[in-house]
């Protein structure tokens, strides 16, 4: 495959004016009419043929103004149709007819069928794989779409846009056609048609329109739907207040299907989505679950703005709608939930999958310049580091001055296809402000490190701020610029209130927030009257490293004192982790583990603390993950030192807080009744967390087999199956549980899946094994993406010590996983591999296990694009 640059952009030689698809749907044999009107652009190669992508199609028919085209006329090849001779001054019609084979279609791009019934998935490059076509996001038109289908095993036949009209066809067969009049590019096409039952509920517009929503799930799944629709009316509502933004047809539908790549798909007024992110109800459906679900409900639906009706000119932008969505997706569930909460999993989650992307073989720029295969740019650091980009933003300017410039962006682009220097330019010309230095984030890729030291005068009343940035060499970029970081800053006093200072100098601060700007820079703050405890980088104000030495006590300080919740837990994470670095390398060295009781009482003072509320405890609570710990450690990991420490750590914890986390599983129940709003949730989270640790006090399953017995809700289920089976594996207890759980779920597929991820994660060498025989369960499809990640995904992503066995096995097992799905579903396949992008990390007899795993894949001769790049970038 060949590489792709940003620098050879070029606008099309030709306009599409109007796409006119005709589909006769046959499971093996769908006959694809594709008329499209084009001209000329102004100023184009007269002579220029028009060249059509296609991705392993076979023309049928070729028409030009309804004529045939002669042979010599046109070259038509699996990947492409060139077409010469066209007119120059007028518009003309060109008519394509292909044939596909969307029962063939395992790679799940394009149309393909899941469960029996037919479904679209376009972007990035899907569309090419149904018809010729100008298969990129700058080429908008307006679509009309006809499906021709077998009316009983397909009563539904849905498309984007407006209902037109259907009616009866010939030999049982019907039609329905529908009307898309916003331009669009062909990545948000999407078409489905089936048998599926429907949830119907109205939105009313703020002008006042009702729009007709609908959810298709499979029949008998529609009370599980309820919730997705409460999601999709909030997020509406939510849309027109926070933004101004409306939504512009006359319905807006969501169809949920068990086989997709991703997790969902915004196509204009029809959205897809993995069932995953639609189905929940108590019983089969964790807290985690409904977040879920209201977090990407809301992100397809705000795509409608940020996305569609401004989309990207071309796959280098794409975090302009992505990272753009994401932060509009985790504005509106910081209004649904907790803020300070919702940040703390949103960091959480940033550092243990954006930050290790960002330090290894896989890092690239939020927009990149350069790709060989575009399916694998869909990455937390387009997405989460994209958001945080846009965050800043929002930060630098304050809330009057991001929304001047999103308004701007709104009314400036509507209709565009557009790119991040459009998106930066309305922020600048709204504000009257210069983001050059700024807009290095989206170019720069690698998490900078910021070096800060502060010292006090208690003669001059003034504190003095040192500070160094420094941006790590990543793949192609050895040499960075200083970039400009947004820090958010206080000076908490003895008494826990902030000091404020008479003046500042040595570079900008705005409000609260301290702008870093050179590489070396010292900020001086006078008129300070007692030693304050900095706190800095509040709220995560910028994605970075940071070091600060500050001493155990100014740390339980700030984690006692700050008005900031966010500020309190990463209190709290700078006091544990060093603990449990120091730890795994203690361990390592064949020493013991020593937890400072300081820390320990920190903890526990504030999981006791009913004045704070229970998520935030729980969060204080999940101390930093194996995967945060090596991380932070950084290189010679080894996953087993790390595991015994924190292993050893949480015993200490559970031992010294025994009382606390025995009176928090005592209170922590709700009431009669499941709810899943964000304080119930909280309480939950609190006691499965309490019963964990007072697991590690006991050494016993009883408890967790009393708390599984006695779950009525499927979050406190899952939480104490997978007590049971990952620190007592093997017991009677344990046995029984997974039993009992995978009989009573045996027909829900998506509850299966956490029965499935629950023991692929169980600690050590031995579940290998129980992963091999699992992929012979009759649960187990390998064609499911699902069923797959469940399975395979949680063993290589989120089981350290399984997967990073000490013989390699884990990496060979993985290798031969990656080469067997490779030919079926590439996407697939390279996301899995994608887990082993931190292997330059691990102690050297590992490292080599995985590098010999890594070649292995390399030298397989039939590689998809997707596995080959993914595999010469790690091992380059
Ligand atoms: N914009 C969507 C991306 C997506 C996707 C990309 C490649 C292959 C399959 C896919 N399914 C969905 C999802 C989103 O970010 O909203
Ligand atoms: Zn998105």
């Amino acid at each position: 495959t060949k590489t792709v640059e940003l620098a050879n952009y070029r606008p099309t030689d030709f306009v599409l004016e109007r796409v006119d698809l005709t589909f006769e749907l046959d499971p093996t044999n769908t006959k694809v009419d594709a008329r499209l009107i084009f001209h000329r652009r102004d100023g184009a190669d007269p002579g220029a043929p028009l060249v059509l992508d296609g991705d392993e199609l076979k023309l049928s028919g070729l028409l030009l103004d309804q004529n045939e085209v002669p042979a010599g006329q046109y070259d038509a090849t699996p990947q492409s149709l060139t077409i010469r001779n066209l007119p120059e001054a007028v518009p003309f019609e060109i008519t394509v007819t292909t044939f596909i084979n969307p029962e063939a279609n395992t790679q799940l791009m394009g149309l393909y069928r899941t469960n029996g019934v037919y479904c679209t998935q376009c972007e990035a490059e899907g569309f090419r794989r149904i018809t010729y076509f100008p298969d990129r996001p700058d080429v908008l038109a307006p679509y009309t779409i006809t499906i021709i289908a077998d009316k009983a095993a397909n009563p539904l036949l849905l498309s984007n846009g407006n209902f037109l009209g259907g009616g009866n066809y010939d030999e049982g067969r019907h039609f329905a056609a529908w009307f898309d009049p916003h331009p669009k590019p062909s990545y948000l096409f999407a078409l489905v048609a089936g048998d599926l039952g429907v949830v119907e509920d109205t939105f009313t517009t703020m002008s006042g329109r009702d729009v007709v929503l609908k959810i298709y799930v499979e029949h008998g799944k529609e009370p599980r739907a309820a919730y997705a629709m409460d999601a999709l009316k909030r997020s509406m509502k939510w849309d027109e207040e926070r933004f101004g933004r409306e939504y512009d047809l006359d319905i807006f539908m969501i169809v949920a299907v068990s086989d997709f790549n991703m997790g969902a798909m915004e196509n204009k007024g029809l959205n897809v989505f993995n069932d995953k992110y639609v189905l929940a109800d108590p019983e089969t459906a964790t807290d985690q679950d409904y977040a879920n679900i209201e977090a990407i409900i809301a992100h397809e639906y705000f795509h409608n703005w940020t996305g569609n009706r401004i989309t990207c000119r071309d796959w280098f932008q794409l975090c302009l709608k992505e990272g753009l969505t994401v932060y509009r997706d985790h504005e509106f569930s910081a209004n649904m939930r907790s803020r300070a909460v919702k940040r703390i999993a949103e960091v959480r989650h940033l550092k243990s999958e954006q930050f290790p992307e960002d330090a290894g073989p896989l890092a690239h720029p939020v927009r990149p310049t350069k790709y060989r295969e575009i399916n694998n740019f869909y990455t937390t650091t387009v997405y989460e580091k994209g958001s945080e980009v846009t965050r800043m933003i929002a930060t630098l300017l304050g809330a009057e001055g991001f929304k001047k410039g999103m308004d701007l962006y709104f009314e400036r682009h509507d209709g565009d296809a557009a790119t991040v220097e459009d998106f930066v330019k309305c922020f600048e010309d709204a504000n009257g402000r210069d983001l050059s230095q700024f807009s290095l984030w989206y170019h720069q890729a690698g998490t900078p490190m910021v070096s800060a030291s502060g010292a006090y005068d208690p003669a001059a009343a003034t504190f003095t701020l040192s500070l160094e940035q420094m941006i790590p060499a990543t793949p192609g970029q050895s040499a960075k610029e200083p970039m400009h970081i947004p820090l958010s800053f206080a000076l908490i006093l003895d008494n826990g209130s902030t000091a404020t200072p008479i003046a500042v100098a040595g570079g900008e601060v705005t409000g609260d927030v301290l702008h870093l700007t050179e590489r070396k820079q010292t900020f001086t703050f006078s008129g300070v009257s007692s030693r304050p405890v900095l706190s800095l980088n509040r709220g995560f104000s910028a994605p970075i490293n940071l070091h600060l030495d500050r001493s155990t006590d100014d740390l339980v300080h700030i984690a006692r004192h700050d008005s900031d919740l966010f500020a309190r837990w990463q209190a709290l994470n700078d006091l544990i982790l060093p603990v449990l670095m120091q730890g795994a390398r203690d361990i390592r060295d064949g020493g013991t583990v020593t937890c400072p009781p300081a820390v320990i009482s920190a903890l526990i003072e504030i999981a006791g603390n009913d004045a704070l509320e229970p998520a935030f405890r729980a969060q204080v609570l999940a101390l930093p993950s194996e995967a945060d710990i090596a991380r932070e450690l950084g290189s010679n990991n080894d996953p087993d030192a790390i595991h015994s420490a924190r292993t050893a750590v949480l015993t200490a914890v559970a031992k010294t807080g025994s009382k606390v986390f025995q009176h928090l599983f005592d209170t922590m129940k709700n009431g009669a009744g499941f709810s899943p709003d964000a304080a119930s949730a909280g309480r939950r989270a609190l006691r499965n967390s309490a019963l964990g640790y007072l697991t590690y006090a006991e050494q016993s399953p009883v408890r967790a087999a009393e708390a599984f017995a006695s779950a009525d809700n499927m979050t406190d289920l899952v939480q104490a199956l997978s007590v049971l089976a990952h620190r007592f594996p093997d017991t009677d207890e344990a046995d029984a549980a997974l039993g009992a759980f995978v009989t009573r779920f045996d027909d829900n597929p998506l509850v299966i899946d956490k029965w499935l991820s629950v023991q692929a994660t169980i600690p050590g060498a031995g579940t290998l094994d129980r992963v091999k025989a699992l992929m012979e369960n009759r649960h187990f499809v390998a064609s499911n993406p699902n069923r797959m990640r469940a399975l395979v995904g949680s063993f290589a992503f989120s089981n350290p010590t399984g997967f990073n066995r000490a013989d390699g096995e884990g990496y060979r097992f993985l290798a031969e996983r990656i080469l067997a799905i490779d030919p079926k579903n590439p996407q697939l396949a390279a996301r899995l591999l994608t887990s082993m992008r931190s292997w330059r990390s691990l102690e050297p007899v590992r490292a080599d296990h995985a590098r010999a795993a890594l070649l292995t894949i390399d030298r397989s001769a039939q590689l998809s694009s997707d596995v080959r790049d993914i595999v010469d970038r790690m091992l380059k």
